[in-house]
Formats: C-alpha cells, structure tokens, sequence
C-alpha cells in the first residue's frame, strides 16, 4: 500500500522490516512507532487531522491483515479433551479419587498472588480485588479512550453481544477506586490502592502470553506525587518480590490514560532465553504512568491539585522470572508434574 505521508510512509517500512523478525506477531501492532503516530494526531492542525488519522488506520488495517495471514498459516494446536473423568452423576464413593486431600498444595500462582500482596500491604497499600466482568465504560470511556479511539483494539477485549466485557486490564478498575475514595482524598488521605485480578485478551499464545492471566494494577493519588515517586515504588516492589536487585528499563510508551507513560522490562536470566537477540534479554513485566488529567477528572477528582501515578503487571510473568519457568502455559495446565514441584 502507498502511503502519501512521508512520516507514515517511514514507519510502514520500518514495522513491515520488523515483521518477519518479531516473535509474536501481534506485538507490531503495538509498536511505539504507531503509536507515537496516533498521539500525534492531536498535535495538527485541526483540518489535517481527518487525513493523517486516516493514512495510520490504512496502515494498521494492512499491519492486522499480516498478522491474520501469519496466524492461518501458523499450525492448528492439537484440540482439548473437555469431557470430565467421570460422568457428574456417579455417587461420591464410586468416583476415581484423583488426589488425596494431604497431597494437595496451593496453586503457586495463589501462593504467589498473596505475596505480591503482602508487599504492597506492607507498603500501605489497600488491597483491592478487581472483577471479572465490566462494561465499556469502565473498560474505555472512563480511561480516556472514547468511541472509535484506534488504540481500543489494541487490548484483544472479549465481549459479548448485549455489550458485556471479560476485562483485559485491571485499569477498569481505576475509575471505582478513584470516585470512591474522592472524597477521602480531599480529607487529606492518599489514595494508596493495588488491585489484582484475573484478566482476558483474545491472545496469539506463546512462552509469555495466556489468553486468561493475572495483573496487579497500583493507583497513587495524592498532592505533588510525581514519577520519582513511580519510580521508588516499583523498584521496592520489584527488589521486594525478587529479593535481588534486577537489571530493569524504563521506556517512553503510550496508554491513553497516563501521560507521560512507559514500559518496564526486566533482563531475563540467561537460561530463560531462546537466543542472543535483543527481544529475548527483556521481558515486558508492567506499563507504567503518571495518571492523566482526564481519568482524574472523570472521578470528579481535580486534576490540577492532585496529582499521581499507576501501574499494571503481569503476575504470571512476574513468577515465570522468579522460579525460571520456562512456558507461561503450564499454569493453566493442570499438569500434576508440574504443580508437583510447589
Ligand atoms: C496494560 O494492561 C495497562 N493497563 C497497564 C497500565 C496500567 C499502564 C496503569 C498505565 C497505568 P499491557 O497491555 O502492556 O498494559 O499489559 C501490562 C502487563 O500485563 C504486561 O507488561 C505483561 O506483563 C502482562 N501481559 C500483557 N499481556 C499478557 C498476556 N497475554 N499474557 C501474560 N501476560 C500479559
């Protein structure tokens, strides 16, 4: 396809280049280059904005149609056998015993998820549990991401036909906390809360991606917090749940809800890594920023007195690194040699 702007011209070549070059496919649909292009469209003037907005959803049009003629091609997985080792009738002492109860322990992501908690506990944040069922609202309206916003597809949502939304980020949250404890705020009390939860995307799978994994999200709202204050935050956290200091970049990124916002990846240790590429040293754990003056807003929170940070990780990538698991898939397995070994 022919771009007519040279900028957008520019970065079609560059994302078509890294095409063949990336791992998961999907990932150039996400690439800092589109969407330092999308938020530049504010920047013009307002009668060539229809144009510019409309050469860059060209480009993400011809950039999905490649990842969709990738994934065709790509092997069908073998299928799942759904069916229950027994039929749900059969009384209790005629069933198979699978497990004792005194062989069974926690699922390490459980035993994981309330350590992460502990930590942030101890740190003074409220614990909040997210939920696994939204609406567009919470999901987007209220994150700065209004109708027809391109970056909307960016987050692979699960929805049902009346307008029901499986979450595909712990942000949906950021609104309740945030009106909830408006007023406590201008009481002079922070707003300090993290908010893990169970989140969806209909994912590309691979060694770092589920269709069904878990995030924390962090939301800090108080005066004068700035991103020094992100940066302490999570390099506690981090130190905190690895109990070592870790090798970490922070990267310039873009989410319609924080401004300025970033990206935080860790070094992976040399076992976990594939090859020698750039890609596989770092692994994308959280996005990160400072919240933008919209979101306050729509909290009824005022955006020019208040300031502050959040962030969301992946928890499954989180202890991927911790225990030097290999594939994020065998959480979801139920695989007893595995699940053996916590
Ligand atoms: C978000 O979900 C933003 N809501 C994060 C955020 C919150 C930014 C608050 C600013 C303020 P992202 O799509 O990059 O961003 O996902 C965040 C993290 O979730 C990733 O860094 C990664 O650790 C994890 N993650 C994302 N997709 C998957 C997946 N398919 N499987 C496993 N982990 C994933």
């Amino acid at each position: 396809m022919e771009y007519k702007n040279q900028k957008i011209a520019d970065v079609a070549l560059i994302l078509k280049k890294r095409f063949d070059d990336t791992e998961n496919k999907t990932d150039i649909l996400k690439a800092i280059e589109l969407r330092s292009l999308y938020s530049e469209i504010s920047t013009l003037p307002p009668d060539e904005r229809a144009v510019f907005g409309q050469e860059i959803n060209n480009l993400k049009q011809e950039l999905e149609g490649m990842v969709a003629e990738y994934s065709e091609k790509a092997e069908a997985l073998p299928s799942i056998d759904v069916t229950a080792p027994f039929a749900a009738n059969t009384k209790p002492d005629e069933r198979p015993r699978l497990f004792t109860s005194d062989q069974g322990t926690k699922h390490p992501l459980t035993t994981e998820m309330e350590r992460i908690n502990d930590i942030f506990y101890r740190m003074g944040f409220e614990v909040v549990e997210s939920r696994q069922i939204d609406d567009d609202y919470h999901m987007f309206e209220s994150l700065n991401f209004p109708e027809g916003h391109p970056a909307r597809d960016d987050y692979d949502t699960f929805m049902t036909s009346d307008g029901l939304i499986a979450p595909a980020h712990t942000s949906t949250m950021q609104n309740r906390v945030l009106s909830e404890r408006k007023e406590a705020l201008e009481r002079g009390e922070d707003i300090r809360v993290v908010i893990p939860g169970r989140v969806f995307r209909n994912e590309d799978l691979d060694a770092t991606h589920e269709h069904t994994f878990h995030q924390i999200e962090g939301i800090y709202v108080g005066e004068g917090i700035n991103a020094g204050h992100l940066v302490a935050t999570l390099q506690t956290y981090l130190s905190e749940y690895f109990g070592e200091e870790l090798k970490a970049k922070l990267q310039p990124f873009y989410f319609p809800f924080t401004e300025p916002s970033f990206e935080l990846a860790i070094e992976r240790p040399e076992q976990l890594r594939k090859d020698d590429s750039e890609e596989q040293r770092w692994l994308e754990l959280l996005g990160c920023g400072m919240i933008h003056p919209n979101v306050l807003k729509m909290a009824g929170i005022d955006p020019v007195k208040y300031s502050g940070f959040a962030w969301g990780g992946g928890i499954e990538r989180m202890v991927l690194m911790h225990h030097g698991i290999e594939d994020i898939r065998h959480f979801n397995s139920g695989k007893l040699d595995f699940l053996r070994q916590f």
